[in-house]
């Protein structure tokens, strides 16, 4: 790796979800991707890698280690930087040294199979340390600063100059507001953690929408150093019944000169990181301006031909159409966002009132219907497979529609009451999941309420 490795403004993918890790195909073909594209970093911290978090003082055993071997050789025979993570901070005793031993061990472990960046998580754990942790370190920073001080020096003199990054309890700003991790958090890490470690950040959210040039500046006076980006933009682990593949955006293409780096942490489904990673790779190539559209619409070109299917093609429309579905988790892509308005300005008025538009409308549906069932014939099977679930659900409700509007658009069933023998109850949107979810409502500002409650106050 270059030689002034702690300069290098870092760009690629964070393996950082909860979920199945990706196979060694499937990390294989990021990796192709990333090289292709002028990504430059792999950072290898899947929470449910058991020796990742909940047993994170155990060393792989042999076979283990020899799959992260073989990717961190793949990272390197690309020119792509490989960093290994650990998260101690479930149940870390910040005052105890067989701890950073066995931190060390594990790191000695990784060390002998070529990695030489490390990182330590302390995202998704207690804010809260033991009496005698207290006594010694008085708050949560100064203990998981000198912990990693300690394990950045161990690792700088086996490796000089490599990368060590940290990421904080507090990682974004609304964590942060509320007090996580203690009074003046940030701060702390910004004296005390070594200046050569970079320090990971989400944004003002987990998944921000956007990220400003003036919340970083403030961050960055804080941590006395420039953060580096953790992006959930695309994640979709919290989520299983999304995916997004639509641009990069949200983030000025000035925040690169404001950051240390950025990272992606994308959707579990590998086969469905391509626009994620695509179109970061273009916003990191791009010069002064960013049109994340434009961007969105050259990676469908080049997303296209894996679609390819054993019969009816592909075509661009109905790609596009696919991927304005699952677009990003703040907006639908434009034209599902227009077929949405369409759909819910037609329910919206009586069928009585319904012209020649419901037509209209009828045909969108059963096109986006026609389109999910389509997918049935994609040559690329895993790409099917990660679609399949949640393109299912979508293609329900666009056979609902489609059977719905036919109906009552259909005179002979004046009077009559709407029956879909392909959506049961029970079978359809059913189970426990459900049925609590309609117990709670949040209302658009964000406020959740009992709807018994919410139908009491009402009237209703
Ligand atoms: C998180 C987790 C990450 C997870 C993501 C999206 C960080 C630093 N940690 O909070 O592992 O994938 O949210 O659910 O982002």
């Amino acid at each position: 790796m270059a030689e002034r490795d702690a300069d290098q403004f870092l760009s690629g993918v964070i393996e950082g979800f909860y979920g199945p890790p990706w196979s060694v195909l499937e990390r294989e073909e990021v990796l192709s991707w990333m090289q292709a594209w002028g990504l430059n970093t792999y950072f290898y911290g899947p929470k449910d890698d058991l020796h990742h978090r909940i047993f994170w003082r155990s060393p792989y055993a042999e076979a283990e280690a020899a799959v992260v071997g073989h990717l961190i050789q793949s990272c390197h025979s690309r020119g792509i930087r490989f960093i290994y993570a650990i998260g101690p901070g479930l149940d870390t005793r910040y005052n105890d040294s067989s701890d950073r031993e066995a931190l060390k061990g594990r790191f000695a472990q990784l060390m002998e199979l070529g990695c030489r960046n490390f990182c330590l998580l302390f995202d998704d754990i207690p804010d809260r340390m033991r009496p005698e942790e207290i006594e010694r370190w008085d708050n949560l920073a100064s203990a998981q600063s000198a912990m990693t001080n300690e394990l950045f020096a161990w690792v700088s003199e086996r490796a000089p100059g490599a990368r060590f990054l940290f990421c904080p309890t507090p990682y974004c700003g609304r964590m942060e507001a509320a007090g996580l991790g203690g009074p003046g958090y940030l701060e702390t890490i910004g004296s005390e953690l070594d200046p050569a470690i970079d320090v990971f950040w989400t944004g003002p959210e987990i998944i921000s929408r956007s990220i400003t040039l003036d919340e970083t500046e403030v961050l960055t006076a804080k941590l006395r150093r420039r953060p580096m980006i953790w992006d959930n933009l695309h994640a979709n682990d919290y989520d299983g019944r999304r995916f997004y593949c639509g641009p990069y955006s949200g983030r000025d293409v000035r925040l690169k000169d404001r950051v240390k780096g950025i990272l992606t942490n994308p959707n579990n489904e590998m086969p469905l990181d391509f626009m994620a990673l695509r179109t970061l790779a273009a916003y990191v190539a791009a010069g002064d301006s960013w049109d994340p559209r434009a961007a969105f619409e050259a990676g469908l070109r080049e997303w296209l031909p894996r679609f390819e299917t054993v019969h009816q093609p592909m075509s661009i429309e109905d790609l596009t159409l696919l991927a304005d579905c699952y677009y990003l988790p703040h907006q639908d892509g434009a034209t599902a966002a227009r077929l949405f308005a369409d759909i819910a300005g037609l329910l919206a008025r009586d069928p009585s009132e319904w012209g020649p538009e419901a037509g209209v409308v009828r045909a969108e549906v059963q096109r986006l219907r026609d389109l999910c069932a389509r997918l049935a014939e994609l040559k690329c099977r895993p790409l099917f497979h990660a679609l399949s679930r949640r393109v299912w659900e979508l293609r329900e409700e666009m056979d609902l529609l489609d059977r719905y509007i036919g109906f009552v658009t259909d005179p002979t069933n004046a009077g009559r009451a709407f029956h879909s023998d392909f959506h049961l109850t029970e079978t359809y949107r059913g189970g426990l999941v459900p049925r609590l979810q309609a117990l709670l409502v949040q209302s658009p500002d964000g406020s959740i309420r009992s709807r018994d409650l919410t139908r009491s106050k009402g009237g209703a």
